[in-house]
This record gives structure tokens, C-alpha cells and sequence, in this order.
């Protein structure tokens, strides 16, 4: 029997549950995994089985050995508590890896609103607003000075760790829109999307019903 469930969204959509998601596998906890499909309403607002089902009203949200966990950040930090290496050993790295993860998770909204996160599409070169660009050179810089002082071929090392795991949907929103990006910035996106755990969620998006696709999300800007 698992030791609890991970609530999460449509692979193809939901930026934040890929976060969560790869955390919790990084960790390898036991969890059984529950996806809840978003629904559109007329009126807005966000799913209503996820509001019910979760404290804050959005996915992801974990639930292991009766902690409970949301925020993908406080799930990122729960799961390092749980498998000790998933951030950086050195103290130093480890303040930049917390830090840089805490910058995405709290900002680039310039990059969220205009390219946001499908997981099957192609909107190359689209999307490129003012804001969006600005958020693109600043993550850029994050990469290189990053990869530059690790070695590469992930933010802090050999490792795939839970850096990477916050900036993974960024690399998916790279991939869909295409902005154009520096040569180190695609080989680090190449090396995300080659690691396992996010090429499963690739595959496992793209295997998600047609009657999960919402309008909203597949429509690319000015169509
Ligand atoms: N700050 C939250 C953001 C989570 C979030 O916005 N999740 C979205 C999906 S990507 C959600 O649950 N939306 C509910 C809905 O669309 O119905 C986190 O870091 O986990």
C-alpha cells in the first residue's frame, strides 16, 4: 500500500504538478498519483474537484505518511528532507540552488502569460512580448552562470536535482515557443528533456484524452 498520493493536474498543462511530480520521484516516495483534469468555466475560477480536494485550491499537493504538503517549493524542500541530495552538498550551492528556485516560483510572470506550459504543441516563435523577453534573459543567465560554475550538464553538477526540477517547466515552455536562446541554454533544455522522468511525463501527457484539451491553452495568441 502507498504511503500517500500526489494530486496533480493534466501533464500537458500543469506546469506546477511537473514540479511536484518530479520532486516526489526524485525522492522516490511511495505515492499513489491523482490526476484531476482541469475544467474551464464560463465564469473562470479554477477546478472545482481540485478546490475541493486540496488546501489551497491547486494542484500539486502531496499528502505522505500523514504530512501534508503544498506549494511546490515546500513539497520541493519536504522531498529533500525525505532523500538528503536532491539539493546541492556544498552550503554555497545550496543557498543559489534555494534561491534561483524561489526566483521562479515567485516571479518571470512576463514568461508565464505569454507562453504558458502545453506539453503538445508547437507555437514557435509566438508569444514574444517585451515582458516574456526580459524574463527569458534573466533565466538565461541564471542557466549560464549556473552550468558555468557546476560543469554542467544540470544547474548544480552531473545531477539531475530539485533545481532542475523547478526550472524543468521552463525548459517545456522553451521547447513549445521556441524563443530564440543562446547555445548553452539548448544544450541544458536538451539535457532536461532527455532525462527520464521528464521524458515519461512527456509521454504520459501526450497519451492524456483529446476530451482533457482545453480551447484556452491550445489557441496560440492572435489566432
Ligand atoms: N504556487 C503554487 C501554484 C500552483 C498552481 O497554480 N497550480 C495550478 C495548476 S498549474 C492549479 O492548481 N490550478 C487549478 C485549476 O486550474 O483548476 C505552487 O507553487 O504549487
Amino acid at each position: 500500500m502507498p504511503d500517500g498520493r500526489l494530486l496533480i493536474g493534466n501533464k500537458r498543462y500543469s506546469s506546477w504538478s511537473l514540479r511536484g511530480w518530479l520532486a516526489v520521484h526524485l525522492a522516490g516516495l511511495d505515492v499513489e498519483e491523482v490526476l484531476i483534469p482541469f475544467v474551464r468555466n464560463a465564469g473562470g475560477g479554477s477546478t472545482p474537484a481540485i478546490a475541493a480536494a486540496t488546501p489551497a485550491g491547486l494542484v500539486p499537493y502531496l499528502e505522505h505518511k500523514g504530512a501534508r504538503v503544498w506549494e511546490s517549493l515546500a513539497i520541493a524542500e519536504y522531498c529533500a528532507e525525505q532523500a538528503p541530495g536532491l539539493w546541492p552538498e556544498d552550503r554555497a550551492a545550496r543557498a543559489v540552488a534555494r534561491s534561483v528556485s524561489a526566483e521562479m516560483a515567485t516571479g518571470f510572470r512576463g514568461l508565464r502569460q505569454a507562453m504558458w506550459f502545453n506539453a503538445g504543441r508547437d507555437f514557435a516563435g509566438l508569444g514574444r512580448t517585451p515582458e516574456a523577453l526580459a524574463d527569458i534573459a534573466r533565466i538565461e543567465r541564471i542557466w549560464a552562470e549556473c552550468l558555468a560554475a557546476h560543469g554542467g550538464p544540470f544547474l548544480f553538477g552531473a545531477r539531475f536535482g530539485l533545481a532542475d526540477a523547478i526550472y524543468a517547466p521552463v525548459v517545456g515552455r522553451f521547447l513549445t515557443w521556441q524563443p530564440e536562446v543562446s547555445a548553452t541554454t539548448r544544450a541544458y533544455m536538451a539535457a532536461v528533456r532527455a532525462h527520464p522522468l521528464v521524458d515519461r511525463w512527456y509521454r504520459e501527457a501526450q497519451a492524456e484524452p483529446d476530451s482533457w484539451l482545453l480551447a484556452g491553452y491550445e489557441t496560440p495568441p492572435g489566432a
